[in-house]
């Protein structure tokens, strides 16, 4: 071919079918086939070099216009192409986020029974201004006992049926902690009043039978300000336990008791009208006024500031709440209890949106 007609008829060619390329692979075979090795308009350019010369001339600039059209008309097809993948692919690749969560291993775990109220008590004292506290498990026996006003030799050290490590190289002794109040002792020694805090987790006694596990979960609540009185105290447990049994009413019930990190102290009942069963007495924690002697050991004088605390179990509150009767089965890791009393891992308790989904 070495007529600029038929030059004209190839290039007429070649742009109807960069036109009628659907996609990207069509174009670059059109490509191929046009400016490639071997291609239409490549052939064309190797044929330049067996002309004369005055002929060569000519040809070559025509020859080189069609390769420079074809080039062009490729590039912008290309970017056409492109753009239509990009947003086709983009439709097809669109999230509904509005969809409901796919059930998957999710849904297949469960919270323990002791983590979900944990999770809901915390969500109710945060509520109500307190924050988390936490601290080691293994504990001094100055932390757990003697800053407590709980000295050497007191009885309340039996009683608390200890867990001890075999003493270091001075004598001093470590301890398992026998409840969280430690965890208020450390915050005392750490932070100024006013304190709002709750300290929840897992607390050790020898203590091994029907009700008693030598591992059980506590939450103990400590506020410190310079004129708190037990009439705040009610009002918190009164408020914390209308939240927690989602009930609008308790009757609760004070008894007069002896603990020796409070004065006075009293043991919480309150009526089962909560859990359905008016007229019964049930006792849920105890509690009192910080004692003096406890807030000189933390650095802070009893003549400004006073404070309440109390505690419970949390186990115990478990087995009220969700109705679980057998405490030694909370630890016993069979699947199957879990998944009969376990809850929802996308069930967070809220006080919006509810505690106890
Ligand atoms: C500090 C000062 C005082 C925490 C208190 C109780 C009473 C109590 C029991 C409830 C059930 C333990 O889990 S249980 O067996 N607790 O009766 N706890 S007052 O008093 C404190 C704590 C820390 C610094």
């Amino acid at each position: 071919m070495t007529d600029t007609n038929d030059l004209s008829q190839l290039e007429a060619d070649i742009l109807k079918a960069i036109d009628a390329a659907a996609d990207l692979a069509a174009l670059e075979a059109v490509r191929i086939g046009t400016l490639g090795k071997k291609g239409s308009v490549s052939q064309q350019m190797a044929a330049l070099g067996k002309m004369a010369p005055e002929e060569r001339k000519e040809f070559g600039q025509a020859v080189n216009l069609v390769k420079t059209r074809v080039s062009d008309a490729l590039e912008s097809r290309k970017a056409l192409l492109e753009g239509a993948a990009l947003e086709a692919r983009l439709r097809s690749e669109t999230a509904d986020i509005t969809l409901p969560v796919r059930l998957g291993p999710l849904s297949e775990g469960r919270i323990h029974p002791v983590s979900q109220v944990m999770d809901e008590l915390i969500e109710i004292f945060a509520d109500l201004g307190f924050a988390v506290a936490e601290g080691p498990d293994i504990e001094t026996d100055d932390y757990n006992f003697t800053k407590l006003n709980i000295p050497e030799e007191h009885p309340a050290r039996q009683e608390h049926d200890t867990f001890y490590f075999n003493p270091g190289e001075d004598g001093s002794r470590l301890v398992l902690r026998t409840h969280t109040s430690p965890v208020q002792i450390r915050t005392m020694l750490k932070q100024k009043p006013p304190i709002r805090i709750i300290a929840p987790g897992r607390v050790y006694r020898c203590d091994s039978d029907q009700t008693h596990t030598p591992m059980f979960h506590q939450i103990e609540a400590l506020v410190i300000d310079e004129e708190t009185h037990m009439g705040h105290l009610k009002w918190v447990l009164e408020e914390m336990c209308k939240a927690f049994f989602e009930v609008d009413q308790v009757t609760m019930r004070f008894r007069a008791s002896h603990f020796p990190f409070t004065e006075p102290s009293a043991e919480i009942d309150i009526d089962k009208a909560a859990l359905g069963k008016p007229g019964e007495w049930l006792e849920i924690g105890g509690c009192g006024m910080v004692h003096p002697n406890v807030l000189r050991n933390c650095g802070l004088d009893p003549d400004k500031y006073q404070g309440f605390a109390f505690g419970m179990g949390i186990d115990r509150m478990a087995m009220l709440k969700y109705g679980i009767p057998d405490l030694r089965a909370f630890f016993g890791a069979d699947l199957r209890w879990l998944k009969h009393y376990g809850f929802s891992v996308l069930d967070q308790p809220t006080l919006s949106g509810g505690l106890s989904g």
